[in-house]
């Protein structure tokens, strides 16, 4: 199952994640309420039956909180990404350590192209890869060739220009359902999926993930909550308010594992 995990990678936020990288020149987090935010992060995981493992913070790189886009993690190894912002280059390596204890296998992209972990929506065998200001035709490339003779096949989509990463727009809600802002549905990337369209105004809720029993969204957007509740989804809301202030939501603060093989 696309959504049954075991266990949680997740980093400490930084007190450098004030300066986090962000579109324009909006302010600052609040570093205490970040750390807050962040620890109802975790707690709604663990209400989720995953295994944490809590790596230290790393001042050096003010978003590497943002474990999600320097790793992908599939059922059977992982893959360390190449960011495509020069201030997170090294953050994969940080990461190599925590992976390796999970996995017999860990693999660096290979080449010079960039591709951030947002960017990829793992939807079981399905691999939705966005091109984007972070993920670049040779990182996708470099994944594809990684994937080679595996049972994912890569799908190439676009992101688009409005967003950072194509998960910013969209999550898996279950193996063959998809929530995603209309915008996004509109460009037929997910053809052959049950789509439930974002609410107008609430497009930010999209960033969502599902996590074995439970749907983790955003807190304040009362109507996305109430439309997944009606699909019969449970759903637990948790306050983003300082990771947006950095363009980020809900998936980027973790990678889940499916370690027992159902992934
Ligand atoms: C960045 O610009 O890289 C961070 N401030 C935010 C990263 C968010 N990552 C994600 O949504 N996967």
């Amino acid at each position: 199952m696309a959504f049954q995990f075991t266990d949680v990678i997740a980093r400490k936020p930084a007190k450098s994640v004030v300066n986090g990288l962000r579109d324009g020149a909006g302010e600052d987090p609040d570093f205490d309420l970040f750390v807050g935010q962040h620890e109802h992060y975790l707690d709604a995981l663990r209400r989720c039956e995953v295994e944490i493992t809590l790596l230290e913070a790393q001042e050096n790189f003010p978003d590497s909180v943002f474990v999600e886009d320097a790793a992908i993690c599939f059922a059977e190894f992982a893959i360390l990404t190449r960011p495509g912002a020069p201030s997170r280059f090294a953050e994969p390596a940080t990461l190599k350590p925590a992976l390796a204890s999970c996995f017999a296998r860990v693999v660096e992209l290979p080449g010079n192209g960039y591709l951030d972990g947002g960017d990829v929506l793992l939807a079981g065998h399905e691999v939705f890869v966005g091109l984007s200001s972070r993920t670049n035709q040779a990182g996708i490339d470099a994944l594809k060739t990684i994937l080679i003779g595996s049972n994912y096949r890569v799908k190439q989509v676009t992101t688009p220009a409005s967003i950072l990463h194509f998960k910013t727009a969209c999550g898996l809600l279950d193996n063959n359902t998809i929530f995603c802002t209309a915008m996004l549905a509109e460009s037929g990337c997910f053809k052959g999926y049950e789509l439930v369209l974002a609410i107008d105004g609430e497009e930010a809720a999209a960033n969502l993930i599902r996590v074995n029993d439970y749907v983790i969204i955003s807190a304040g957007f009362t109507k996305t909550r109430k439309l997944l509740e009606a699909k019969g989804y449970q759903v637990i809301e948790i306050a983003t308010s300082e990771a947006a202030k950095i363009d980020a939501g809900v998936s980027c603060m973790s990678l889940r594992l499916a370690l027992n093989g159902t992934g």
